[in-house]
């Protein structure tokens, strides 16, 4: 088993001077340097270090012949090539559970903010504008009914929030879940028709892109607040800045975008439309033990050739 580790677009710097310093890690280059880098190094690599934000496409794993293991840092890997890695034995492992709490609230502030305008609000005092007016009026959380796409754990926790707000909830998943009272809307047009506002809560990747689409945009309505903290491929965006600019729907919260860093400029001037930058697990506790998991992940791998996380499609048989 080859042990050497690369590490795959940026990480957060207190894991890349780990890796380098303690771990021996390699750094693959952009640009022109990459593929002399690649030939040189290439076949020596068991273990790459990666984030959402960049991943493990196909032709990168088809030029590292060793690997073994793609250890993500964060969540969501949709910018891994899971089926590639599966067909070639490599593991892939997340960082689930820690980062929960801490994404579900920002969905919860979120989406206070947007239906309470506190942001806007805060650009009103700032511009001196209170002494001219008061505050228009804006839209009450507490009691809204609340639908949830993608009730995994995320999702789950977005609930229990929600439901101390007295929202009732509801979802839609691939499948029902089994125990939940929440009630099951069969998709995502269903979903959007009863509730006043959807959060997205799914995970990203080919089977959910476009998962709302303007038909479920159109559904959610004119009263009806979207709410993104999973990944901007889910949403039609298009379709969102048009109905946000004519009002078919009342408003957006979104942490999440198509090309991330990219916000589209029409956005920008709405007062309806809270933006943030792909922060929701951004807390200084839980980016720790999101980096403390991805450092156990590739011990264990290294110790045995397993992971503690490893994502459900690329999961051994037995290994839990
Ligand atoms: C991080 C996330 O911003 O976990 C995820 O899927 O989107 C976020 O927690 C990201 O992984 C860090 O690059």
């Amino acid at each position: 088993m080859s042990r050497r580790i690369l590490q795959v677009g940026p990480l957060k710097p207190s894991l890349a001077a780990t890796l380098t310093e303690e771990y021996d890690a390699l750094v693959l280059p952009d640009g022109d340097h990459r593929a002399a880098f690649l030939a040189d190094h290439g076949p020596s690599i068991g273990a790459v270090v990666t984030t959402g934000r960049t991943g493990v496409p196909a032709d990168l794993m088809a030029q590292l012949p060793s690997l073994g293991v793609i250890v993500n840092f964060g969540v969501g890997y949709d910018t891994t090539d899971v089926e590639a890695a599966a067909e070639r034995g490599v593991l892939v492992a997340n960082t689930p559970d820690v980062l929960t709490d801490c994404v579900a609230d920002t969905a919860v502030g979120l989406t206070i903010d947007t239906l309470r305008r506190l942001s806007a609000a805060d650009r009103f005092v700032r511009r001196g504008d209170w002494s001219g007016a008061s505050y228009p009026l804006t839209r009450k959380v507490s009691g809204k009914r609340v639908g949830i796409v993608g009730l995994g754990r995320i999702g789950q926790a977005i609930a229990t929030r929600f439901e101390a707000f007295g929202c009732p909830i509801s979802y839609h998943s691939r499948r029902e879940v089994e125990g939940s009272t929440y009630t099951y809307a069969a998709s995502p047009t269903d979903l959007a028709a009863d509730v006043d506002i959807l959060v997205l809560a799914t995970s990203g990747g080919s089977g959910t892109q476009h998962l709302v689409d303007r038909t479920v945009l159109e559904a959610l309505g004119p009263e009806g607040y979207l709410i993104n903290i999973a990944r901007g491929s889910v949403v039609d965006q298009d379709a969102l800045v048009d109905l946000l600019i004519t009002g078919g729907i009342a408003g957006a919260g979104l942490d999440v975008y198509t090309e991330e860093p990219t916000v589209p400029a029409e956005l920008m001037a709405l007062d309806n439309v809270v933006l943030l930058p792909h922060l929701a697990s951004g807390t200084v506790e839980t980016r720790a033990a999101m980096e403390q998991l991805t450092l156990d992940n590739l011990d264990r791998w290294l110790a045995d050739g397993t992971v503690l996380t490893p994502v459900p499609e690329v999961t051994p048989r037995g290994a839990t």
